[in-house]
């Protein structure tokens, strides 16, 4: 089992299921276990839709749903018997070594023990953050976001094809510099050669399994968590006729990224599982750092029917981004003369993090 940790949308999704293809092209069964707060789990959505087992610890990270992990990992193992794992932890998620992996290897309950902890990172923030520039997001998020980094087993540096060709080496020095004898590697996820390198540094995964654990301020981490807000929910709309259904996927899932940065909000993850009747399916993601050409991840939808899984991770009151998306929701849906339907939105903000374990000092 792999578990793979690192700040909401550094993609770690996008790599667990370019390996899990690139696994399979090897004749090997990957299954996924996906964490998350809250429900209706994007993630755990697109993992299934491309057909791979997928189990959830939903409803709080693992280490304070940990027994949760082991029920899951349990079921996957029978269910599907996967020769790998890789357990996704929610990207707001910092002191794994001490309540996940030590307790997994000294407890020894779970039918699979971790072979490594790789931590993702956006490449662009952390970038950023090395050269002592400001980040998007308050100092107690910036605070998580270094702490997960301190504690990789694997510090993966993704997202490098959107920094330019020549920068990429300077970056990397400069990771190396800031976490000496920490292994780093450089990554693109969407590029299998790039996941290809990756899963040859798991193959051999000595060494990629932190000993040291994290002094970490739960007082800080908690306050950091509860500045972020999440916000869940499913929902469908129906147009009166067929043939905007592509365009009102793309004016609503657009309309809410411009409504968060409009008031000029940190966006951790906005993501969305879109789908029509005829069973064309994709998912839409919106990071911190806008990205050029998110309208290209809504495949084209037919028929009237839109069906829409909506995973909101931003820093701002939980009120106010119920408020705004469900203005932007009314507000699409009037100028689309959609009916909209579905449960009243989950909304909420992380509770303080309490971990079932904590085994802390050096020593497997
Ligand atoms: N350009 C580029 N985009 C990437 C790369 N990896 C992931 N992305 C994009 O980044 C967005 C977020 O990716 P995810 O894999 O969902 O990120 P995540 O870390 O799983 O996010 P959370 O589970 O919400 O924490 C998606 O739009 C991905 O397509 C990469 O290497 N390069
Ligand atoms: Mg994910």
């Amino acid at each position: 089992m792999h578990l793979v940790g690192g700040f909401l949308g550094s993609g770690k999704t996008t790599a667990i299921v370019q390996a899990c293809k690139l696994l399979a092209a090897r004749g090997l069964r990957a299954g996924v276990v996906t964490n998350d707060q809250g429900k209706f789990l994007v993630d755990t959505a697109f993992v299934r839709l491309q057909d791979f087992p997928a189990v959830e610890v939903g409803g709080g990270c693992f280490c304070c749903n940990y027994g949760d992990l082991e029920t899951q990992l349990q079921t996957l193992m029978a269910n599907a018997a996967p020769d790998v794992i890789f357990a996704e932890s929610v990207g707001s998620c910092a002191d794994l070594v001490a309540t996940v992996v030590k307790p997994l290897l000294a407890l020894r309950h779970s039918p699979v023990p971790p072979a490594s902890f790789s931590v993702f990172a956006d490449a662009r923030l952390l970038s950023l953050h090395l050269r002592g520039m400001e980040l998007p997001f308050s100092d107690d998020v910036v605070y998580i976001f270094e702490q997960q980094l301190e504690e990789a087993g694997l510090l993966v540096v993704n997202k490098l094809d959107l920094i330019p060709v020549e920068k990429q080496p300077e970056i990397l020095a400069r990771v190396r510099e800031r976490y000496p004898g920490k292994p780093v590697l450089g990554l693109c996820a969407l590029e299998a050669d790039s996941i290809q390198n990756w899963l040859e540094r798991l193959d051999s995964s000595e060494g990629l399994l932190p000993e040291e654990t994290l002094s970490i301020d739960y007082q800080r981490y908690g306050r950091g968590e509860q500045q972020l807000s999440w916000l869940d929910q499913q929902l469908t709309l129906r147009l009166p006729e067929e043939g905007r259904l592509t365009s009102l996927a793309a004016a609503l899932l657009g309309g809410l990224d411009e409504a968060v940065r409009a008031e000029g909000i940190a966006i951790g993850h906005l993501k969305f599982v879109v789908a029509d009747d005829a069973g064309n399916s994709g998912k839409v993601s919106f990071t911190s750092l806008p990205s050029a050409g998110w309208e290209d991840q809504i495949p084209a939808l037919t028929g009237r029917r839109l069906t829409l899984d909506m995973n909101m991770r931003v820093e701002m009151p939980a009120e106010d981004l119920n408020r705004l998306v469900n203005q932007t929701l009314q507000r699409v849906a009037r100028q689309f003369l959609a009916e909209v339907e579905g449960q009243d939105p989950a909304v909420f903000h992380p509770g303080l993090p309490r971990p079932t374990h904590r085994i802390t000092g050096a020593g497997k």
